[in-house]
């Protein structure tokens, strides 16, 4: 900790400031977990456990596709494991047992050649473990892909780009970025999210653990891939693929709504943008300005799609896709300089005055 802490001091801050904030909180938190842990270990595994359940988790599934993965991820481990546990076994066993005692000569033991039973054994037997890993592999694979897509099902188109992802819902005439939202879906009311995916550059993959399996997003091809979540809540996902500088940071975040909720969700991302007079010096500065040509905001002359739609923007709870949460001073300091939180970002520094960048602030927590 030391360590990291000056190598970090020697940045310049500008840098810096994004991870010594990240790592102060990670020692506070550690602390805090530690005196939870001596106080009240009960409270502490429940604590821990909650952190688990709300990571990418393979080993918490909550959907479909994901609970197959599951099975077939035990199945391979326990196969393997007994593996483990006969090799090592049988290594240990050999090594207690013919260790150099005192008095034995130093020479090498009768050396056995051709033993057909034992050749046998040591070939068929993997064979056939790999054989069972393959076909059952197989099996959970086509199975997963097979799945008819019913007729309610949801679908969304997803752009990955550098480095962010964009969502479109083509029925509902929906975009956004960055938070998908679906509904959850229940053994009464099934309602699976078939995702179509693509990419607008390099290669991406899909990837949020609790839901599915990775699936790439590749340049001029079209993959699919569904999930259906179980309960409520948030999913947190990752691309997969490494696709540039800021690829550790193009993070998913998949909310599964109640069907009421999803359905009000989608009446709100279908309104127009606010068009708030209080803020129209703001609005003046976004369109004056090159914005117009990465951003769209519906109901504007801003129309670009290089970057993510900010109609709703405030309905978001992160920016730059899951970087940092959605606050104000965030926002100002994103548009000052996107490196700021994203080196590498593909958006640019705007080099706007404190003035402008106030009212563009401004004007951009209207977009609820
Ligand atoms: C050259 C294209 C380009 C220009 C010009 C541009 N942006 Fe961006 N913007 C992007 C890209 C790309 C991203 C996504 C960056 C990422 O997350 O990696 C982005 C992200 C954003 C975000 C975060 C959105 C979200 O949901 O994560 C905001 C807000 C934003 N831009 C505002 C602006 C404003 C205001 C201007 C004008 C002053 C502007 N942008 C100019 C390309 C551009
Ligand atoms: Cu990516």
């Amino acid at each position: 900790m030391h360590e990291v802490g000056s190598t970090l001091a020697s940045l310049p801050a500008s840098r810096t400031g994004g991870l010594l904030r990240r790592s102060s909180v990670l020692t506070a938190h550690l602390r805090f977990c530690a005196a939870v842990a001596v106080t009240r270990p009960g409270n502490y595994f429940s604590r821990l456990y909650q952190a688990i359940a709300h990571s990418p988790n393979i080993f918490a599934p909550a959907s479909a596709p994901a609970h197959d993965i599951f099975r077939l991820s035990m199945f391979v481990l326990a196969i393997t494991a007994g593996i483990f546990l006969v090799v090592a076994g049988l290594l240990l066993y050999v090594v207690v047992r013919y260790r150099q005692r005192a008095g034995d000569d130093a020479l090498e033991p009768p050396q056995v050649y051709g033993s057909n039973q034992i050749e046998l054994s040591w070939t068929v037997i993997p064979v056939l473990i790999v054989m069972v890993l393959f076909l059952t592999t197989v099996r959970v694979i086509l199975e997963i892909e097979h799945t008819r897509e019913p007729a309610n099902a949801l679908n969304v188109v997803v752009i990955g780009h550098q480095f962010w992802w964009e969502f479109r819902y083509p029925k509902y005439g929906i975009v956004t970025a960055n938070e998908l939202h679906v509904p959850v879906s229940s053994a009464e009311n099934p309602m699976p999210t078939y995702l179509k995916l693509l990419s607008a550059d390099v290669n991406h993959s899909f990837w949020v653990p609790r839901l599915a399996g990775k699936t790439d997003l590749i340049a001029n091809r079209v993959n699919t891939m569904w999930i259906q979540p179980e309960a409520a809540g948030l999913y947190l996902g990752q691309c997969a693929e490494y696709c540039g500088l800021q690829h550790a940071h193009m993070l998913i975040r998949v909310y599964a709504q109640s069907p009421a909720d999803f359905a009000k969700w989608v009446k709100q991302q279908q309104k127009p943008a606010v068009q708030d007079p209080s803020v129209a010096e703001g609005r003046a500065i976004f369109e004056r300005n090159a914005c117009i040509n990465c951003h769209t905001i519906a109901g504007t002359v801003a129309t670009g799609r290089f970057g993510p739609d900010l109609t709703h923007l405030m309905s978001r709870a992160t920016i730059a896709s899951g970087t940092v949460p959605n606050t104000p001073a965030n926002l100002r300091n994103w548009i000052k300089d996107p490196d700021h939180f994203k080196p590498g970002a593909l958006m640019p520094a705007m080099k706007l005055d404190n003035h402008d960048l106030n009212a563009l602030t401004s004007y951009l927590l209207t977009l609820r």
